[in-house]
């Protein structure tokens, strides 16, 4: 498969939007944005606007993210819609409205949950992240600098810089092909994975110390309230990396990462070793996601979610061979 093979769907649209989900991170923006680059230098007489819900700053570093608009031009009617690293058209975050509006949809994804909506879907499990499967669909004479650094920075995101076990030899090639366009790697990785602000570092300190374990370690919470976020001044998009830091504790098998959105409304992370898949956790609370890093929303009071996600967890662990009590 490739967009040649997509052309029949991209090559008579005139006017492109590209979506991703809500709360966008490095590989959703890599690959909007990614996309939108490319598709722009291979078909110039096409307009190709990426949406994408307001995103974290360090993305400045990433060229072609100032080309990201959070609604559509006025007037502009997109004859395609192209999705992104979205495992279901509800979680579209900038330009939801569009998945209704019977444009014709094409889904570019890597989540192993997407069960295919659109007219036409690329929906590849095996790969780390929405931008490596993009890469192997792009005519490679036809990336450039900008669309590589895209690329390169989904690619780290979701691997957690070649480290997650979605990290796989095929992943590595990409990532050294995409290293030949002349991409600043090292500076990428940099400020889109390892820098972070004194306030977030401020939350992290304050949500790492008031972690509580349950099931005799094996499972850890870590919850940002709306008063500690507001303490430290900052908001959703600064808390990326922070259920990372949960996960890599010894003998941890599950790591929940939970803030609150509205009052009494959790949006957690989950995150898992080789033992449970943290999906299907997430999924029985309405989320999903990868086996070992998914999400979900729980309205409930803080407390209520750690016990009724430790149920969860715990017959997840039982029936994994754990020792869940
Ligand atoms: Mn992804």
């Amino acid at each position: 498969m490739s967009f040649a093979a997509l052309e029949e769907a991209v090559r008579d649209a005139r006017n492109i939007a590209i979506v991703g989900h809500g709360k966008p991170d490095s590989d959703c923006i890599g690959s909007v944005v990614g996309t939108a680059l490319y598709l722009r230098a291979v078909y110039p007489d096409a307009v190709v606007i990426p949406l994408l819900e307001d995103f974290h700053e360090k993305f400045g570093i990433l060229e072609g993210a100032k080309e990201a608009r959070q609604e559509l031009p006025e007037g502009f009617t997109p004859d395609l819609l192209i999705v992104c690293d979205c495992s279901e058209a509800y979680r579209i975050g900038a330009g939801s409205e569009l998945a209704e509006a019977g444009i014709r949809t094409v889904v570019i994804d890597h989540h192993a949950t997407n069960a295919g909506f659109g007219d036409e879907a690329v929906v590849r499990p095996e790969s780390s992240s929405t931008c490596e499967v993009l890469f192997t669909l792009m005519d490679h004479e036809k990336i450039s600098k900008d669309c590589a650094a895209c690329l390169y920075a989904g690619i780290v995101g979701d691997t957690g810089v070649f480290r997650h076990s979605c990290t796989s030899p095929a992943t590595m090639r990409v990532a050294a092909s995409l290293m030949e366009y002349g991409i600043n790697a090292h500076a990428i990785i940099r400020a889109t994975y390892d820098l972070h602000s004194f306030a977030e570092n401020q939350i992290l300190g304050a949500v790492l110390s008031s972690a509580v374990t349950a099931l005799d370690g094996q499972v850890v919470f870590g919850t940002a309230t709306r008063q500690m976020m507001a303490e430290c001044g900052v908001t959703p998009k600064h808390l990326d990396g922070i259920v990372d830091h949960l996960i890599n504790v010894v003998g941890v098998k599950a790591a929940v990462f939970m803030y609150e959105t509205e009052p009494g409304v959790f949006k957690a992370s989950l995150r898992s070793g080789e033992e449970i898949a943290v999906s299907e956790a997430a999924k029985a609370f309405g989320g999903g996601g990868h086996l070992r890093a998914a999400g979900c929303t729980l309205a409930m009071g803080a407390p209520e979610a750690r016990y009724r996600l430790t149920q969860v967890l715990g017959s997840l662990l039982k029936e994994s061979g754990g020792q869940a009590k």
